[in-house]
C-alpha cells in the first residue's frame, strides 16, 4: 500500500537518460529506451524514478547546460516521447522527479545569446552576471575566482565584459535578483508539472542568489567568509525567497509536488531547505564521503534522522550518484586520507582513476561485498533511499576509458588531477553479449569494458545469489514491512557491528568487520551474503522477522 506522503520513505533510482538504454540505436541514451525498460523498473520496485537532464543541450555538461527548460533534447526524444514516459511510468506506479538546474543555463541558451548580441547594459545581460574587466583595458578578469570544475570563473566576451561561471565555461551563472528569471522558473517548473510530473530535484540549490558588492573580495576573501546566510555567493538566507514562491507553485497541484534539494551547505544549515515552506526535503551526501565503518555509519545515521526531524522532514540515503566513483569501487580501494575535520582529503577513488584503474590495487571482490551490505543496510532505514543506475548489478566504476573518448569537463579543466566522472556514466548493460551488451544497435556514446557483460542483467536474471535478485528482494520486503519514520538501535556488544529495529519486528544487522558475529533470534528474510551456519560473516547484512 502507499504510504502518505510517498516521497518521505521513497525508493528513488536514478536515471541518467543517456546512459540508461537507446531506442534509437544513435549510441546515445533516450526517453523510448527509457519507455522500453519500465517493466524493469516495475519488476525492480522502485517507487519513483529521478531523471538527470534531458532538455536540448549541447552536453558541455553531460545535459547540466540546459538550452531550454521546456523542451526536450531531439537526441533523446520529443515532448510527446516525455508525455509517454511519463504516463507509462504512472501506470507502473511509478513516480516521476525531474532535474531542474536553476543556477545556470547553457551558453547555448536563447537569453545568453540574446545578452551577447545585446552587449553591455543592456536588459538581456541583467539576466547573468557580467562585469567589466579590471586592469588598463579590462583585459584582466574582474576577480581572481575558480570554477568547481578548475579554472578561471570569469570568461570574457567580444566586447570585451567578463561572465560569471561557477561550472564550466559552457554555463554561465543566471542573476536570481532578476524577476524576469524568477518568472521564467516558475513557468518551467508549472510547464512540467502540469505534464504530469510528481517532484523536481534542485540542482546546486544552494548557490542561486548572490549579492556581490562593487569591489569583488579575493577568491580566498571569499573562502574565510562565514556561511552564516550572508555569504555573497553561497547557502544565502534569502535563496529561501525563491524556494517560498517555488512551494506555493507546489502545493497548488494535487498532490503537492515534491522536490529535494542538492545543497552542499552545513550540516546545520540543512533543515531550511528540508523545511515545509522551502524545498521539503534536502540530500545528505554523507555516505559518499563515508568508509565501510561502523562508527562512520552509526553517527551519519543518527546526525542525519535527527536534521530530519528538526525540519519535519524525512533525510535521504546516497551510497552512489553520477557525480561519483561507484561505491562498489570505493569500497574496493584502500580508506582514504582524511583531513582534520574527518573530511577525505580527495575525491574518493580519484588517484586510483588517475592511475588508470592500476593503483592502488582495486579488491572488486570485497567492494561489491561491501556495497552489498552497505545498500542492504541503508535500504533498511527509514527516510528515502536513491539508487543509482547501474549499482542494483554491483557495477564498479569503469577507470580505463581513453582519453580521446573522455566527456566530462572536470577531466579537461583539471588536467593531471582529476578524471572526472566519466566511469560511473558508461551504459548500462542489458545483456550477457551483443551490440553494447543490449545498450542499443548503435554502439554506445562512452565505451563499456568487456566484464560488463558477466555483469548484465541477462547474466542475473536467474541466479538468486545475484545482485539484482537481492535489490529486488530488498524493495519487495521494503513494501511489505515499511511503516512509521521509526528506528531503535540495538546493543550488539560489539563497536563494528550494526544493529536496529523497525516497527513489524523488522530487524537490520550489519557486520562492517571481518569477524563473525551472533545474530539475534529470528526469521532470516535477506542476506546479502552466505551466513555462516547461525553466525553473521563480516561485511553482510541480515534482515530478520524478529519477535515484536
Ligand atoms: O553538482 C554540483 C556539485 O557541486 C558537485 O557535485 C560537482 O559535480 C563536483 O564538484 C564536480 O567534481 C551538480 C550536478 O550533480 C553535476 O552533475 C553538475 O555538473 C553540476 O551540478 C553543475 O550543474
Amino acid at each position: 500500500a502507499e504510504l502518505p506522503e510517498w516521497w518521505r520513505q521513497a525508493v528513488v533510482y536514478q536515471v541518467y537518460p543517456r546512459s540508461f538504454a537507446d531506442a534509437d540505436g544513435d549510441g546515445i541514451g533516450d526517453l523510448r529506451g527509457i519507455r522500453s525498460r519500465v517493466p524493469y523498473l516495475k519488476e525492480l520496485g522502485v517507487d519513483a524514478i529521478w531523471m538527470s537532464p534531458f532538455y536540448p543541450s549541447d552536453l558541455a555538461d553531460g545535459g547540466y547546460d540546459v538550452a531550454d527548460y521546456r523542451d526536450v533534447d531531439p537526441r533523446l526524444g520529443t515532448l510527446d516521447d516525455a508525455d509517454a514516459l511519463i504516463a507509462a511510468l504512472h501506470e507502473a506506479g511509478i513516480k516521476v522527479v525531474i532535474d531542474i538546474v536553476p543556477n545556470h543555463t547553457s551558453d547555448r541558451h536563447a537569453w545568453f545569446q540574446e545578452a551577447l548580441a545585446a552587449g553591455r547594459g543592456s536588459a538581456a545581460r541583467a539576466r547573468y552576471i557580467f562585469r567589466d574587466g579590471k586592469g588598463e583595458n579590462g583585459e584582466e578578469p574582474p576577480a581572481d575566482w575558480t570554477s568547481a570544475f578548475g579554472g578561471p570563473a570569469w570568461e570574457r566576451v567580444e566586447d570585451g565584459q567578463w561572465y560569471l561561471h561557477n561550472f564550466a565555461v559552457e554555463q554561465p551563472d543566471l542573476d536570481w535578483s532578476n524577476p524576469e528569471v524568477r518568472a521564467d522558473f516558475v513557468r518551467t517548473l508549472r510547464f512540467w508539472s502540469d505534464r504530469g510530473v510528481d517532484g523536481f530535484r534542485i540542482d546546486v540549490a544552494h548557490m542561486l542568489t548572490k549579492d556581490l558588492p562593487e569591489e569583488l573580495p579575493t577568491q580566498a576573501e571569499l573562502d574565510a567568509m562565514p556561511r552564516d546566510g550572508q555569504h555573497p555567493m553561497i547557502d544565502r538566507d534569502d535563496v529561501h525567497e525563491v524556494y517560498a514562491e517555488w512551494r506555493r507553485v507546489f502545493n497548488s497541484y494535487d498532490p503537492p509536488r515534491t522536490a529535494v534539494a542538492e545543497a552542499w551547505v552545513d550540516p546545520s544549515r540543512v533543515p531550511l531547505y528540508a523545511s515545509a515552506e522551502s524545498l521539503g526535503q534536502a540530500f545528505n551526501f554523507d555516505l559518499l564521503e563515508a568508509d565501510f565503518d561502523a562508527g562512520q555509519f552509526r553517527r551519519i545515521v543518527a546526525d542525519n534522522l535527527a536534521l530530519a526531524a528538526a525540519s519535519g522532514s524525512s533525510t535521504t540515503w546516497v551510497l552512489s550518484n553520477h557525480d561519483v566513483v561507484r561505491h562498489a569501487t570505493r569500497y574496493g580501494l584502500p580508506h582514504p586520507e582524511r583531513d582534520a575535520s574527518g573530511r577525505p582529503s580527495r575525491k574518493h577513488g580519484n588517484e586510483w582513476l588517475l592511475s588508470g584503474g592500476t593503483e592502488p590495487a582495486l579488491d572488486a571482490e570485497a567492494g561489491l561485498r561491501r556495497a552489498r551490505a552497505a545498500s542492504m543496510f541503508v535500504l533498511g532505514l527509514p527516510g528515502s533511499a536513491y539508487v543509482y543506475q547501474g549499482e542494483e548489478l554491483g557495477l564498479q566504476e569503469v577507470a580505463d576509458i581513453p582519453e580521446a573518448e573522455r566527456q566530462d569537463p572536470t577531466f579537461f579543466r583539471s588536467p593531471g588531477e582529476d578524471k572526472g566522472r566519466d566511469g560511473c556514466r558508461v551504459p548500462i548493460p542489458w545483456t550477457a553479449s551483443g551490440s553494447s551488451f543490449g545498450f542499443g544497435s548503435g554502439g554506445s556514446h562512452l565505451p563499456q569494458p568487456e566484464w560488463f557483460g558477466g555483469m548484465s542483467v541477462e547474466a542475473q536474471e536467474d541466479d538468486p545469489a545475484s545482485t539484482l535478485n537481492l535489490y529486488r528482494r530488498a524493495l519487495e520486503l521494503r513494501h511489505e514491512l515499511q511503516t512509521v519514520e521509526e528506528l531503535t538501535w540495538l546493543e550488539t556488544g560489539r563497536d563494528d557491528v550494526l544493529a536496529f529495529s523497525r516497527p513489524n519486528g523488522w530487524t537490520v544487522v550489519t557486520n562492517f568487520g571481518d569477524e563473525p558475529a551472533d545474530l539475534p533470534a529470528g526469521e532470516v528474510l535477506l542476506a546479502s551474503a552466505e551466513l555462516e551456519g547461525d553466525r553473521l560473516p563480516g561485511a553482510t547484512t541480515v534482515w530478520l522477522r524478529t519477535a515484536g
